[in-house]
């Protein structure tokens, strides 16, 4: 396949992008099985960024065929073998995370300084830490004789691309799994590149395919016979159906949806470190976050304290051009998501929240959403009840830690939450009480391979992370051990 040089800005000479890239599948790029393709645009300028395959039913089933056929051998390997290839994965992300990084940023707008010191590090930090497992699977915790699965069919979003798929395929493939992936259609390319790694490390044809497409490809492969097991990120609204779709089957399931993660400042909380974990936590990657602290829940009695020191830290936040290292918000994803989050913010004001947002100038070109803050919002509000996922902030009140405990579980979602206070008992009792998968302690959006990760309630079910991780690639041995 031809590369073509992109040129200027400076940094972005740091990546070569093809100007058309096809299908990975059974360890070679092909075109769609009906030539069609679609654009991958970069959200920060509208230019169009490359021409990506978008993969037929056709391609659904050779690419699970491949990943069937692939999975004899791979799932027999001594797990010692297998860990090789995930650690040298892992090492060639690391020796491409420069390239990687400005990829991911113009495929999906987040800053630099994001990909650069978060996604990539937790991406190779990901495959570091399941490479590790590959041949201690009998530790695991299911049983002296776990096995594989078989073929996981696997599909993720657009706001970490490349973790997201980090965070699918090394438990996948440590665990003795093949793997057929859908991206996003707006974030196709460091999937793709991804595939090119794949072939670097020597990785056998068919272990890990990479189908690119739109919501239909996604149907496709989780309705196909040849798989054993789905694994999504997304929506709510597209996890319903694809459990649906699933039922009824013998597919194992798991399912990371939405959230409206709460945020509790207690009075006695270090306001400078609540204020910094606060931008973080509805800030970061511009808020499109699942677990994003979206509700900010304040005690009442340090309610103006907090809000001035927020607003005057807001009014330093940088939004533009993402690939300039200084940015600290970046472009939204998408048309169709800065649309809805247009939207959702224009409720609060119409349902009577108070709207603010400091001054500042948005680029012509690309989407963008300047941080903003919704104070006077009730438990009625769509934009306290709803998932936003852009940099939208809802600020509520309460008087006593029971209060916040309610108003932090009045929630369809349950992925996480976040304690500000100095008092340990009170971060360990409210912890026990929060119906929240992950719960964050004086800091926020903190990630760790080592952690499980997921949720309760409408958030979906199943962990990722951790030695939990595993159980949702594994099926446990019978007790004597036979397979
Ligand atoms: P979705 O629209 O649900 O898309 C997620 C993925 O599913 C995309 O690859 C999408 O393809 C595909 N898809 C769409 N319709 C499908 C169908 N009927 N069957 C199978 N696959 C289908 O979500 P999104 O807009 O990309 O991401 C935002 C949402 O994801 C938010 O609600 C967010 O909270 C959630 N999210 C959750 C987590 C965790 S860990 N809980 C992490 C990230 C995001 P297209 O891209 O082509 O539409």
């Amino acid at each position: 396949m031809a590369f073509e040089y992109a040129p200027a800005p400076e940094s972005r000479s740091v990546v070569e992008i093809a100007s058309s890239y096809g299908l990975f599948i059974d360890g070679e790029f092909r075109e769609a099985s009906d030539g069609k393709v679609f654009k991958s645009v970069s959200p920060s300028s509208e230019e169009v960024l490359s021409e990506v395959a978008q993969a037929s039913a056709e391609d659904v089933d050779a690419a699970v065929k491949a990943a069937r056929k692939a999975f004899e051998k791979w799932s027999t390997l001594p797990g010692s073998e297998r860990a090789k290839y995930l650690f040298r994965i892992a090492r060639i992300i690391q020796e491409r995370s420069r390239e990687l990084a400005v990829l991911e940023t113009l495929d999906n707008g987040k800053p630099i300084r994001e990909t650069r010191d978060a996604d990539l590090p937790l991406v190779a930090a990901h495959f570091f830490y399941y490479a590790g497992w590959a041949d201690k699977l009998s530790y695991a915790g299911f049983g002296p004789n776990p096995r594989p699965l078989g073929v996981a069919g696997q599909v993720i979003p657009w706001n970490f691309p490349l973790l997201m798929l980090a965070w699918k395929i090394a438990p996948a493939l440590a665990a003795g799994n093949t793997v057929v992936l859908k991206p996003a259609e707006t974030t196709p390319l460091s999937a793709l590149f991804f595939a090119d790694i794949c072939r670097q490390a020597g990785l056998p044809k068919g272990v890990v395919n990479i189908l690119t497409g739109d919501g239909s490809t996604g149907a496709a492969l989780v309705a196909h016979e040849g798989i054993d097991k789905v694994a999504f990120t997304g929506s709510t609204a597209v996890g319903k159906q694809i459990a649906r779709t699933v039922a009824g089957t013998d597919k194992k399931l798991t399912l990371e949806l939405g959230g409206k993660g709460a945020n509790i400042v207690f009075d006695d909380a270090p306001i400078d470190q609540a204020v910094e974990g606060i931008v973080n936590g509805i800030f970061f990657n511009q808020g499109q976050v699942c677990c994003a602290g979206s509700r900010l829940l304040v005690q009442e009695s340090i309610q103006d304290e907090l809000l001035d020191a927020l607003k005057r830290r807001m009014s330093t936040l940088r939004v533009g051009d993402p690939l300039d290292k200084n940015t600290d918000i970046g472009a939204i994803n998408s048309a169709e998501q800065l649309a809805r989050i247009t939207a959702l913010a224009d409720s609060g004001e119409a349902e009577g929240a108070e709207r603010w947002a400091p001054a500042c100038e948005l680029p012509s070109h690309g989407y963008w959403f300047a941080p903003t803050l919704f104070t006077g919002v009730t438990q009625a509000h769509r934009i306290a009840r709803e998932e936003i996922f852009g940099p939208v902030l809802s600020v509520l009140t309460f008087r006593t830690p029971a209060e916040a405990v309610a108003k932090a579980n009045n929630s369809q979602y349950g992925l996480s939450a976040g304690i500000w206070t100095e008092k340990g008992s009170r971060m360990l009792a409210v912890a026990d009480k929060l119906r929240a998968g992950v719960v964050w302690a004086n800091t926020f959006n903190k990630f760790d391979p080592t952690s499980p990760f997921g949720g309760y309630k409408e958030s979906g079910f199943g962990r990722e992370g951790g030695r939990h991780g595993l159980e949702a690639y594994l099926a446990p041995s019978s007790p004597e051990g036979e397979r």
